[in-house]
């Protein structure tokens, strides 16, 4: 691994080898990741900066805000108002989307954001992050609608996820696999530290919480309960389990060391499909995992393909292991 190589040289060698990364992209991603630096000084000073707690508002999803949410929220819309490469934004914590104001040069790039996933874990100390994605605005239109936002995960030109643990760590793919940055708090910039992350194909290392077993479909039941009857059941191999709740956690680990995640349909909610949202938290990290060798659906199909219907729109979430992937697929189709 080449020494000392910072994002923005990363990005500038990428647009100069092959041209992925047109210059207002790479404006954006370089943004994003300052953005995601402010948004790690806050959540590092926790208690000390009167961030932690609960903002006593709720979102569109129903949820309780913590006061973190909305902080990264602002940080990540002032950061990218005025640069002149998005046309407009999306994120979990607003009902619609934020238009760059008048003032401000319109760009060709939308970017979609949950802006801290894993909220019930912040006062707990427990690592969070921010997911994004970026898609391109509708060739030969002059204004921007929630509509223009309504397009697959295929289509998608950038993804990533910056996770707030013991290091902070921005994980990226323009569509040429999957490269990692580490953040060297003494040079205040972003450090490469793995490029080409891949997911093995097998695992013994399943994440899925377990407290909604009697909610499943029965195909993820005869999944879990495989893995969990180990060597002595049809698997012939013994699992381990991990569930953070925190996705952005969850499938760093998935990225780093393999393994399968599941948020499964539920019964609870049946029309809902899932708890987890396609726009901002499935397809990025969908596109993550297959440019890492994995694989991800709702139980059946390919994430990345399905259309929107609206824009926080929730799914099923199956990624990880392309082999177990598979085979949660396999039983889908058979049961
Ligand atoms: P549960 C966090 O709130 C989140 O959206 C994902 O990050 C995480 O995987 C999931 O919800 C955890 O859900 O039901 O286990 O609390």
């Amino acid at each position: 691994m080449p020494q000392n190589i910072s994002l923005t040289r990363y990005l500038v060698e990428q647009q100069r080898i092959d041209d992925k990364i047109p210059a207002q992209l790479r404006l954006l991603l370089e943004v994003v990741a300052r953005a995601c630096k402010s948004i790690s000084q806050a959540v590092n000073k926790g208690a000390l900066g009167g961030v932690l707690g609960t903002a006593e508002s709720e979102n569109v999803q129903g949820e309780i805000q913590k006061k973190l949410d909305i902080i990264a929220n602002e940080v990540l819309i002032e950061a990218n108002e005025w640069g002149g490469h998005l046309a407009a934004m999306a994120s979990e914590e607003m009902d619609t989307i934020h238009l760059v104001p008048n003032r401000y040069p319109q760009g060709e790039y939308l970017l979609l954001f949950d802006p801290l996933d894993g909220s019930s874990n912040i006062d707990v100390n427990v690592s969070i992050g921010t997911i994004f994605s970026v898609l391109k605005k509708p060739e030969g239109q002059a204004g921007v609608q929630e509509s223009d936002f309504l397009q697959a995960g295929n289509k998608q030109v950038a993804a990533g996820y910056c996770i707030y643990g013991p290091q902070t760590t921005l994980v990226l793919t323009v569509g040429d696999g999957v490269a990692m940055f580490t953040l060297d708090r003494e040079q205040g910039s972003f450090i490469l530290t793995e490029e080409n992350l891949t997911i093995p194909a097998d695992t013994k290392e399943f994440s899925i919480n377990m407290s909604n077993k009697r909610h499943w479909a029965p195909p993820v039941t005869r999944y879990i309960d495989e893995c969990l009857e180990g060597k002595d059941g049809p698997r012939g191999k013994d699992f381990n389990m991990r569930w953070i709740a925190s996705m952005v956690t969850d499938v760093h680990r998935i990225l780093m060391r393999g393994g399968i995640f599941m948020y499964p349909w539920d019964k609870r909610e049946p029309e809902k499909a899932g708890k987890l949202r396609l726009m901002y938290e499935a397809n990025p990290m969908s596109w993550l995992v297959e440019q890492a060798g994995g694989m991800a659906t709702n139980g059946r199909q390919r994430i990345l393909d399905l259309e929107p219907g609206k824009l926080h729109e929730r799914v099923a979430v199956v990624l990880g292991s392309k082999n177990e992937v598979e085979r949660v697929t396999r039983y889908h189709d058979t049961l």
